[in-house]
């Protein structure tokens, strides 16, 4: 019989083979993507042959007990299920995520990993987060963490917390989601602030980076939050959309008035619901917002990644609107726990010294070459990440026509198009 530490050896090398794996892109010059032969890339952004995170990523002492003499056979006795929508973050100079982590037993957790490089050799810091629950009632499932660095000088995650209804006792699915406010320093001592009071269940919670003045300007300056209101655990109902609401107090956060800044609409990819990704992104030409759409089809949900702009000085205010998706599953990643879902909950831009801030420039000099790591989920399954610029952002989102929002306006767009190109040709 193989000696067990020789089966000990072989598992810590195969699972150290995996988290030192290169990644390689897969689009390089707007050819094929290679995971689906019938689409041509996009020519926005790369994405990666390999996931850079998944359930096999995750530290072998999680899942196995190392002692000989307790576990015989070597068999796992914790497993995990998935690791996916992660917040992300430049923490000490290392790409940072904290993903979603989903145990075989369905309950989800957080937990850090950081690369030196944001593409691979991703590593998970050596326990999942511990998430106290401060002043609020225990959550059963915590998920989906937006990180944001905030100006006040500290890193907020904010998350769904989702607990059973307890006024339909006998509906064991029966579900409430509402947004669980923590903040950091470390990413390891996590001070738990109150739930965000709301009138309406919450999901896809998101806190903008700056301070933004109160509707009542002598409150002073208020924290902002982008929300998304629904009726039920479900169904966003009549309260659909992604919305925006200040608060002046962010350890009692409260929903007082809530504005709809980008709606749901009609034969959109965002017919069904839609969320604000992770926070936006600041540039000279205004913020840079991903979120995602959900549309309903035979085969259940489907949810892609759109983005959409808005002013610099007014981020309620949507200054461009390019239609239709911008990242959807292909390939593999359409497959797993939950099929057709493309999500995003982090990306990082990269910093730049103050000397060549883009955001100092002005004409040519405005040129923003920053990177941008975009980490977005497959399947509820795995992370995976797509790299691209924020000048290349920029000019997807200004120039990429609005949705008509019919089929003879899309056919309109497509003739201007092929007009234009037939003038250069003359
Ligand atoms: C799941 C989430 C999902 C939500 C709504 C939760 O129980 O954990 O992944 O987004 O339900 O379907
Ligand atoms: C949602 C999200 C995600 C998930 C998606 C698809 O409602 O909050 O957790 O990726 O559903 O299942």
């Amino acid at each position: 019989m193989e000696l067990w530490s020789n089966k000990v050896a072989a598992l810590r090398a195969a699972h150290e083979a995996l988290l030192t794996r290169p990644n390689e892109p897969m689009a390089e010059n707007g050819l094929s993507t290679g995971s689906v032969p019938f689409r041509l890339s996009t020519g926005i952004y790369t994405k990666y042959k390999y996931p850079i995170l998944t359930a096999e990523h995750t530290p072998l002492e999680w899942r196995y007990d190392f002692n000989e003499q307790d576990n015989p056979f070597l068999m796992q006795r914790i497993m995990m299920n998935a690791v996916l929508n992660a917040g992300a973050i430049l923490f000490e100079g290392k790409y940072t995520v904290v993903a979603r982590v989903e145990g075989a037993d369905r309950k989800s957790f957080f937990a850090v990993a950081q690369s030196p490089n944001g593409i691979d050799n991703w590593r998970f810091w050596p326990e999942p987060v511990t998430m106290p629950d401060g002043n609020n009632a225990p959550a059963t499932n915590v998920y989906d963490m937006r990180l944001t660095r905030h100006e006040d000088g500290w890193i907020y995650g904010i998350f769904c917390v989702e607990r059973h209804d307890e006024t339909k006792p006998f509906d064991t699915s029966a579900a409430t989601a509402a947004a669980g406010i923590a903040r950091t320093k470390d990413l390891i001592h996590w001070e738990r602030l109150d739930d965000l009071k709301s009138l309406c269940q919450q999901r896809n919670v998101v806190l903008h980076p700056e301070f933004v003045k109160c509707e009542n300007e002598k409150m002073g300056k208020c924290y902002a939050l982008y929300t998304r209101p629904q009726d039920g655990f479900i169904e966003t109902g009549k309260g659909g959309g992604i919305g925006w609401t200040l608060t002046p107090d962010i350890t009692h956060a409260e929903v007082r008035n809530e504005r709809i800044i980008f709606s749901r609409a009609y034969h959109t990819v965002y017919e069904v619901k839609n969320g604000e990704g992770p926070a936006p992104i600041k540039t000279a030409k205004g913020w840079l917002h991903l979120a995602h759409g959900v549309r309903a089809t035979a085969s259940g949900l489907r949810y892609v990644l759109y983005m959409y702009m808005t002013a610099l000085d007014d981020p309620t205010c949507v200054i461009a609107r390019p239609s239709g998706w911008f990242l959807v599953p292909e390939g593999y990643e359409y497959i797993g726990d939950v099929m057709n879902v493309a999500f995003s909950n982090g990306w990082i831009v990269e910093e730049k010294p103050l000397s060549n801030s883009p955001l100092k420039g002005e004409g040519r000099g405005e040129v923003d070459t920053r990177k941008v790591f975009i980490y977005y989920a497959s399947a509820d399954t795995r992370l995976h990440v797509a790299t691209t610029t924020v000048e290349q952002l920029l000019d997807y989102c200004l120039h990429t026509p609005e949705d008509g929002l019919t089929t003879s306006a899309s056919v309109e767009k497509i003739k201007a198009l092929v007009a234009k190109n037939a003038s250069m040709s003359k």
